[in-house]
Order: structure tokens, then sequence, then C-alpha cells
């Protein structure tokens, strides 16, 4: 057996290291954080504080929205694990209003113009890693974290690639807009009851670039019958048969304001809306969590 780990003080260490980070935010600051969010991560795989995983589906059979048709929402005050399992096992998603204030979304989008003054991000505008800790800091003081804890029965996890601020411009040169309707599940492998917390940073929705889903609970992923995870290149499942499942969803597409943010698993379908209009920028964040014991293999697991 190795060493334990001492959780509390990792995870005070950590609180205390971010202070250092966001007074200047550069790699050598950030590094030692990601090497003890990856440790938490690691002493549970190496059975420190385990517990068996029991599915949301087997702890939450309740319908807290029955009757609700399309996405269920509640205020950011009224955000539980209960309301989460509800929305996402019945009704395929949750959206928080306002689950970042204004002074959160301000700390995210600092960030963003500063790289963006030194022309940081990649070719695809996705800010991968770049933003991590400044979002790990506005999921804990959202009370988030919390509730990506008690929603999984146990220690989630950040999956560290997938833990993003994008930017998306609309092009009017571009044939295919955003990403096409997909679930996330292929990329990840299995059924793992992983939550995507996707946020908007700016208003979007609307007359703007926006999140187009499917208000239903989907239990597997249309057409990908393949072994093991897929590559990210959304091309490999079916369409024909993804747009039968949207055509009989009735997709929605909601309206953001900054701060807003929705819920859904790997199975749940969605996929980027190309606006009326092409004009428009757009920023969100996104993050995947899973428990512990269930996030994709070669993927960078980080504890909190
Ligand atoms: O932002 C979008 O338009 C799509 C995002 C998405 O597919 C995801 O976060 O899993
Ligand atoms: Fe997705």
């Amino acid at each position: 057996m190795t060493d334990q780990l001492n959780l509390s003080k990792t995870r005070q260490e950590i609180d205390a290291l971010c202070d250092l980070y966001n007074q200047s935010p550069c790699d050598e600051n950030a590094r030692p954080i990601y090497g003890k969010m990856s440790a938490i991560a690691a002493a549970y795989r190496a059975g420190q504080n385990q517990g068996t995983f029991v599915s949301p589906e087997d702890r939450y059979q309740q319908d807290v929205f029955a009757g609700v048709i399309k996405i269920p929402e509640v205020d950011a005050l009224e955000f539980t694990a209960e309301k989460l399992a509800s929305a996402i096992l019945f009704h395929g998603a949750l959206i928080v209003r306002g689950l970042f204030d204004s002074d959160a979304v301000d700390f995210l989008m600092e960030g963003v113009r500063y790289a963006e003054k030194l022309e940081l991000y990649d070719d695809k505008d996705s800010y991968a890693q770049l933003h991590l800790l400044k979002l790990y800091q506005v999921y804990k003081s959202s009370g988030l974290l919390g509730v990506m804890n008690e929603y999984q029965g146990g220690q989630a996890v950040m999956m560290a690639e997938r833990a993003r601020i994008n930017r998306r411009l609309t092009d009017p040169s571009l044939v295919h807009f955003g990403l096409p309707w997909h679930q996330d599940m292929p990329f990840f492998g299995r059924k793992s009851f992983a939550v995507n917390c996707w946020s908007a940073l700016t208003d979007c929705g609307g007359d703007n670039i926006g999140l187009r889903i499917v208000p239903r609970r989907l239990d597997r992923a249309i057409g990908w019958d393949h072994e093991g995870p897929a590559a990210l290149d959304y091309g490999a499942v079916s369409r024909e048969e993804i747009m039968k499942t949207v055509q009989q969803g009735k997709n929605v597409i909601p309206v953001f304001k900054a701060g807003d943010a929705i819920l859904f698993d790997e199975l749940t379908l969605h996929g980027t809306k190309r606006p009326k209009y092409d004009f428009g920028v757009r920023y969100t964040a996104s993050t995947w969590f899973f428990h512990w014991s269930n996030s994709p293999e070669r993927s960078i697991p980080l504890g909190f």
C-alpha cells in the first residue's frame, strides 16, 4: 500500500496555490496545482477512500419535473443534485439560470481577453486547459462541485482534456458550422453518467449562435455499435439514425444569458445552432465531470 494522501490538506493547498496563480497566472504557477489535482484522482484510484459506484439511475427514481415538456429550469439558488438527476434522467438536461454571477463571468472573460491579447488560443478557438484553474474556482464558489460529487455519489473528477472555454465566430464561408448533432458517449467509450456543465459567458441562443438539444432521455449511443472510444471527428456515427431521433425529439434552442448553464450527460443529443444571420460571437465554457472510477481510459482526471 502506498502512502495515503492527506486529502483535506491537499485541497487546502490547491486553494492556496490558486490564490498565487490568480496573482500571476503563468504555467509555472499552474503546474503544481495540476499535480495536486492529479494526485487526488490517483489516490481514489489507488483505493483510498474507495466506495463503489452506484449509478444515479439507481439512486434517483423520482421525477420532480414530471409534466415538464421541454428542458426543466431552476435558479442557481435552487440547484440541487436531486433536481439535476430528475432533469437529466427523465428530460435529458437541466438549465440553471444565473449559475455564475457577473463577477464570476468577468473573472473568466478577463482570462479570455488576456489570452486573446497574447494570441494564446489555438486554431480551433478552443482555450483547452488554459483557463482550467479559473474554471475550477468558479465551479467551486458557485456550488457546482458539491452538486457534482453528490450526483455522482462519490468524488467527482474533471476530464482535463474536456475542460475549456470556447470561442465560436460565425463564418459565412463555412458549410459546416460548429459541431453537428452528436452524443458524447462514443468519445468516452461507454456509458458513464458523465455530466457536462456547458455555460454561456456571453448571451447566446436567439439571434446569436446557440446550442440545440433534444429534451429527451436516450438510453444508448445512436448508431454507435463499435468497441471502445471514437475519434473526436464527429463523423463516425450514422447521420440518418441521428436525424430520425432529432426529428422525433422536437429539439429546442434555449436562450441563455451570460452566467446561465445547461447540464446534460453523454447520451443527450446536442449540437451547435447556426444563427439565422451570419454574424455574432459566442463564448462558452464546458467541462465534463465523471465519478472518479468512470473517467475514460487515456484521459487525465483531475480531482478536487
Ligand atoms: O458548444 C457547442 O456548440 C457544442 C458543445 C458540445 O458538444 C459539448 O460541450 O459537448
Ligand atoms: Fe458534445
